[in-house]
């Protein structure tokens, strides 16, 4: 774990996979909404071109499968750490041949490929947030030679749709009362202790942290057009690179920036 927190945020790869069609139609949802196809692919295609062209993460895309209505959102098939891959379980039936190309790609990246084998067990990949010093799953059976804290989600869809890390030791966590009252739920478990981020918006706290060579600190967040009072937030952290990046169309079937990429840092394991 030592070598971990060392490299907390330094990423040199992304895995990403393309929206399909039928998300339009057929993607899961908590709240009924329409989504414009168009829209939603523009905005994809403007986040991956963030990670490829801004970042300089050499990007893997898995190509889009329309009978996967939710597999652009492919941080929830794979939870990596270091040279470890976890292939997740999907909650989700319709979800769970998400996971075949995730682990293909995985696999061509030499990663340690970890499989969930009880078949009574279901992860989603936006159920772990790793801390840098302790995983948070959500639920249920991860490998062991992980150190991890189990927290129940009070609300929304997944631990990761409001709450992440925001940089080291620093969580960024929604405001609403099951947001605020999860993360103390996690601080308690937790011997770290850890600095807060409050964002008005729950969504909003769902932003993406690296820690990069060439580039220092760099925070992909919500823009001001999405959740202006949460960007203005966002805005106050100088010390780092902050990239405004929109999902106001992905977000009408709860994703989120998380969602979008598994990041990897092949440097561990050249
Ligand atoms: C779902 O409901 O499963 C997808 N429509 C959205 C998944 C978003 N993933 C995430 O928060 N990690």
């Amino acid at each position: 774990m030592a070598g971990l927190m060392a490299d907390f945020g330094n990423y040199t790869h992304a895995i990403v996979r393309g929206v399909p069609a039928s998300l339009v139609k057929e993607a899961l949802r908590s709240v009924q909404a329409e989504v414009d196809l168009a829209g939603a692919q523009k905005e994809h295609e403007a986040y991956v071109e963030v990670l490829k062209t801004k970042l300089g993460l050499e990007v893997v895309e898995l190509p889009v499968d329309e009978s996967l209505p939710d597999c652009v959102f492919v941080e929830d098939a794979a939870v990596v750490c270091g040279d470890t891959a976890l292939i997740t379980r999907p909650g989700a039936e319709s979800r769970r041949r998400e996971t075949e190309l995730m682990k293909e790609a995985l696999k061509n990246l030499n990663l340690n490929i970890v499989e969930m084998t009880d078949e009574n067990a279901t992860l989603d990949g936006g159920d772990v947030l790793f801390t840098g010093k302790l995983c948070h799953p959500q639920s249920l059976s991860t490998p062991k030679d992980y150190a991890v804290s189990t927290v129940p989600v009070l609300e929304g869809l997944h631990l990761k749709s409001f709450c992440t890390m925001g940089g080291p030791g620093l969580i960024v966590v929604g405001s609403s009362e099951p947001a605020q009252k999860t993360l103390k739920i996690m601080q308690q478990m937790s011997d770290h202790r850890y600095d807060k981020l409050t964002v008005p918006d729950d969504f909003a706290a769902n932003c993406v942290y690296m820690n990069l060579p060439d580039k220092g600190h760099v925070l992909l967040h919500c823009t001001t057009e999405q959740y202006p009072e949460s960007a203005k937030v966002f805005e106050k952290l100088k010390d780092r690179m902050l990239i405004p990046v929109s999902n106001a169309e992905k977000v009408k079937v709860d994703g989120g920036l998380t969602c979008c990429s598994v990041l990897i840092n092949k440097k561990a394991n050249i």
